[in-house]
């Protein structure tokens, strides 16, 4: 069977699309990657590749756009489209809707897709396959999602190389893995509780973790053939399993050797042997969230389990063993105000922190948090899934007095972090409106590639292609 897969641009391979190319080379099909900002024209090609099966991996935000993408190019061939990815898994019937779906798969998609490909190809009947929601004759069929892989070893090794022929991507020398899905902890705000505690209740332990060698082959794999000096993990939670966690260090030095980081929870992190070991493991960056300064916000609130005092722990053992640390936080989260803000930028200030990633806390359907925000009058419904687009903060945003304001500053964090003499003159900003240049951002583009270890013009080069990708996206709006 032939099947095309889609990405908008080459910003980021997909793994989730990587790990679906693994399994169909191992079983044999016929695949190809489109990337639209790559083509000159995109149904020509696609229409030469012929294919059965259009296939797209959905977040929620660019929902609208992938469904734009299926409709576009359903105008012009026949073909089944399916789309998988967590935005389908959460939101099922929402998606199944749209008049350019024919299936959606909740979950792992591997399995799901090869036997998909097979009921095709034998002519056989594909509406009863675990995983898959499908809409046939009229009917929708909702299957339940199977139990979750375990064993994510047994996996076939995912396939980058369709990503990888792309001299930018290829040449970067940063590349990013994933070592394990999950976390356990329940942030109101956060997917992770949303996957734990509906979508995958009673199907296995959402935890799942590669083994160290499968991710060392992973890794030397890539290397074969593309440049890899610099690798990031995109675990949620890296360090959580102390014992793999310790065999990884153990091993990385001497089987990788390549400077890397990853993503934490501080409170994982406290033991100066932990970030002494990552230190010596060639450890040289940790990202993790810390939202906001306000306790009370964070905890009560948000969910998160963590003092103001276990991130000053944390970042001063992380200057003694040299790992830069980007902190993730959220403006006008409910009650903050401007003076929020800015003790939220101060207090990464006196952590040291080497870039900060802000932007406005952004409500979604099914985030725990919601239920919360109703109750107590922040909102009366949640912004309806169809419509969710983040760009559109009007609609996305918690409405507070101070919400513009936010906006605008958030595009200057990073600046006003690195420069405090410059923030009166920001505050005084934040009161009028602000054009292009505010909203580029490209200040934070080129600290988070020196973060992740690009050099100044190859990160640019990137960070144009990227812009590329995106004017890609509107076009098919
Ligand atoms: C790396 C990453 C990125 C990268 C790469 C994006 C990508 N598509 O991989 C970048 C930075 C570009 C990114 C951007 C965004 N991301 Co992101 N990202 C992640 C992260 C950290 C890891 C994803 C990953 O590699 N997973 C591993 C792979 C193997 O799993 P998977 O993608 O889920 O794929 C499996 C199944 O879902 C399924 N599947 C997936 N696609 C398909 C397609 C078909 C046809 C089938 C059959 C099955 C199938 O099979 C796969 C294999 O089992 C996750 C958090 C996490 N830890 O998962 C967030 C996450 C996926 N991102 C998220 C979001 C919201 C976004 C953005 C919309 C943010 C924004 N506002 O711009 C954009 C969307 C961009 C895009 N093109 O998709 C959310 C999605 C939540 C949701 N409700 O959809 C997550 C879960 C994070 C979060 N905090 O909530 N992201
Ligand atoms: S610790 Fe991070 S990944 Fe885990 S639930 Fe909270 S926000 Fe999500």
């Amino acid at each position: 069977m032939r099947v095309a897969l889609f990405d908008y641009s080459l910003f980021y391979e997909s793994l989730g699309l990587a790990n679906l190319m693994g399994a169909l080379k191992a079983k044999n099909h016929d695949y190809k990657l489109f990337i639209i900002s790559e083509e000159k024209d995109i149904i020509e090609s696609v229409k030469q590749f012929n294919p059965d099966l259009l296939s797209f991996s959905v977040c929620t935000g660019i929902h609208h756009i992938s469904f734009g993408l299926a409709r576009y190019l359903r105008k012009h061939m026949r073909a089944l489209t399916v789309f998988g990815g967590p935005h389908v898994t959460l939101f099922p019937e929402e998606s199944i809707k749209e008049d350019c779906v024919d299936i959606i798969c909740r979950g792992d998609g591997e399995e799901a897709l090869i036997e998909l490909l097979d009921a095709l190809k034998n002519r056989g009947d594909y509406s009863q396959i675990k995983n898959l929601w499908v809409k046939k004759d009229g009917q929708i069929f909702r299957n339940e999602i199977r139990p979750l892989i375990e064993n994510l070893d047994s996996l076939p090794l995912p396939d980058r190389s369709q990503y990888l022929k792309y001299p930018i991507v290829r040449d970067l020398p940063l590349k990013r893995f994933i070592t394990g899905y999950g976390c356990p902890f329940q942030c109101s705000f956060c997917y992770n509780a949303m996957f734990l505690k509906e979508v995958y209740k009673g199907k296995g332990n959402y935890l799942r973790k590669k083994s160290v060698d499968r991710v060392f082959l992973e890794i030397k794999e890539v290397q074969k053939i593309s440049t890899v000096k610099r690798i990031h993990f995109h675990d949620d939670n890296f360090n959580f399993y102390q014992e793999w966690f310790k065999e990884f260090c153990e091993r990385y030095a001497k089987e990788i050797g390549l400077p890397w980081s990853c993503t934490v929870r501080v409170d994982n992190m406290l033991n100066e042997e932990v970030v002494k070991m990552m230190h010596e493991a060639g450890c040289v960056g940790v990202t993790y969230g810390l939202e906001t300064h306000n306790e009370n916000v964070r905890n009560k609130i948000l969910n998160k389990h963590l003092k103001n005092e276990d991130f000053e722990k944390a970042s001063k053992l992380f200057k003694k063993y040299k790992i830069k640390h980007i902190a993730a936080i959220m403006l006008n989260l409910p009650g903050e105000t401007i003076k929020d803000a800015f003790a939220t930028l101060h207090f990464a200030r006196k952590l040291n922190s080497d870039v900060v990633r802000a932007a406005l806390y952004n409500m979604a359907k099914k985030q725990p948090i919601i239920d919360w925000l109703m109750e107590n009058n922040y909102i009366d419904h949640a912004p309806e899934i169809d419509n969710f687009n983040p760009t559109r903060l009007e609609d996305v945003a918690i409405h507070s007095p101070d919400m513009e304001r936010m906006i605008r500053l958030s595009a200057f964090f990073n600046i006003m972090l690195k420069f405090p003499f410059l923030e009166p003159l920001f505050r005084f900003l934040s009161f009028f409106p602000i054009g292009r240049f505010g909203r580029s951002r490209m200040y934070d583009s080129y600290l988070e590639m020196r973060f992740m270890g690009v050099p100044p013009l190859q990160g640019f080069k990137y960070f144009l292609k990227v812009r590329q990708g995106f004017k890609a996206f509107q076009n098919l709006r």
